[in-house]
């Protein structure tokens, strides 16, 4: 999973991306712009030590901090095409907002608004030269697909045209995949932090409240100090609590992050467990057993035959496989089973 940080120019982008990759703290960034987290999770460790595998793997999330989103950038794509398909290509976005004063006064709502707005922009100039294409194509040939397509694009570009992005446009799940190859900006799933300076922190609710009334659908917003998560998240381990406590930090930024990915691209984790290796691995709620097998590896959703699966409380509460198997709560699911967070799963494959 792939999380680009945007905003507009000198909102503290970089600040956060190093908060979340701990600069100095775990070496991850080293002046590379992207930085893979592990997601912090107390059932590996639990399994780790009962297992004691040779190799322990969290879930990971790719972070990328991005250049800003300037005026007329997006609108003529001629300035900074690359930052542009980042975002295209990342799965969800996070939108730093600036709430401190740097010469400029801060305008949180305001940079929200225009960073909306410039994602309409660069969307209908996207649907606009597809549909062309696309008019001329059933003009002179008119077949079924290209005009779905059609009639799916003209949609798109009405909602768009009304100043909506596509993000609270209501399509069917096969429609929604259709346009997902044209990787709209509008319908990115987006988190917000409000990046303020300490003192503004408490007042961070009001601007949060504010934003919530002109958000689309359900975007997660928190407030937090850029530059105390940076220092914090640059600060040795032993000396992070007393720095947390001393400003009032409840939780790391990084772990409330991670939080609000997982819940804004509606991510659960199932768990492989064994000797070799103890591992979470992130899958789409909703996914199958043979769709969560492909993730493990291509081959192993063709060649899916059953899924031994235990849920990681009963095998805790049960004290292990056997104990499960004695309470008869180990199963043997099949292709269609819907994977639950947590799911402990073996697959069981053909060849
Ligand atoms: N007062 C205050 N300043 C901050 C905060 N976060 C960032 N800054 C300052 O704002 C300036 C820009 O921060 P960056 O993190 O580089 O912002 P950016 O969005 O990456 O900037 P560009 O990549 O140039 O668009 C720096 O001088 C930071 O020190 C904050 O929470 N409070
Ligand atoms: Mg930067």
């Amino acid at each position: 999973m792939f999380v680009s940080i945007i905003g507009t120019p000198a909102s503290g982008k970089t600040t956060f991306f190093k908060a979340l990759s701990g600069a100095n703290g775990n070496g991850g960034n080293n002046g590379h712009p992207s930085v893979r987290i592990e997601v912090p999770d107390e059932r590996i460790d639990a399994l780790t030590k009962i297992f004691n595998p040779r190799k322990t793997t969290y879930s990971r999330l790719d972070v990328t901090d991005t250049v800003a989103i300037r005026e007329g950038e997006v609108k003529n794509e001629t300035l900074d095409a690359k930052s542009l398909q980042q975002i295209r290509q990342s799965d969800a976005v996070l939108l730093v907002l600036r709430h401190f004063d740097n010469g400029h006064a801060a305008d949180p709502v305001g940079d929200f608004q225009r960073v909306q707005e410039e994602f309409i922009l660069a969307d209908m100039v996207q649907a606009e030269g597809r549909l062309e294409r696309l008019r001329k194509q059933n003009a002179l040939k008119p077949q079924p697909a290209p005009q779905q397509e059609q009639a799916l694009l003209e949609l798109c570009l009405g909602h768009l045209e009304a100043g909506d992005p596509l993000a609270t446009l209501n399509l069917s799940c096969e429609d929604d995949k259709k346009i997902r190859g044209f990787l709209f900006l509008s319908r990115k799933p987006m988190m917000i932090v409000i990046n303020c300076v300490e003192e503004r922190l408490a007042g961070a609710d009001t601007i949060a409240s504010q934003l919530r009334e002109r958000l689309p659908g359900h975007i997660p917003v928190v407030a937090a100090c850029g530059q105390l998560e940076a220092e914090l998240a640059a600060m040795p381990p032993e000396e992070q609590a007393e720095f947390m406590s001393e400003y009032g930090i409840r939780e790391s930024l990084r772990g409330r992050i991670i939080r609000m990915a997982y819940d804004t691209l509606g991510l659960i984790s199932f768990l492989t467990v064994g000797e070799d290796e103890c591992r979470a691995w992130p899958v789409r709620r909703g996914m199958s057993a043979q769709e969560a097998a492909g993730t493990i590896h291509t081959d192993l959703s063709r060649t899916f035959i059953r899924a031994e699966t235990v849920s990681y409380e009963d095998f805790i509460r049960l004290d292990g496989f056997a104990g499960c198997k004695k309470a008869g709560v180990w199963r043997l699911e099949g292709k269609g089973y819907i994977v639950q967070d947590g799911d402990i799963m073996s697959i069981r494959a053909g060849s």
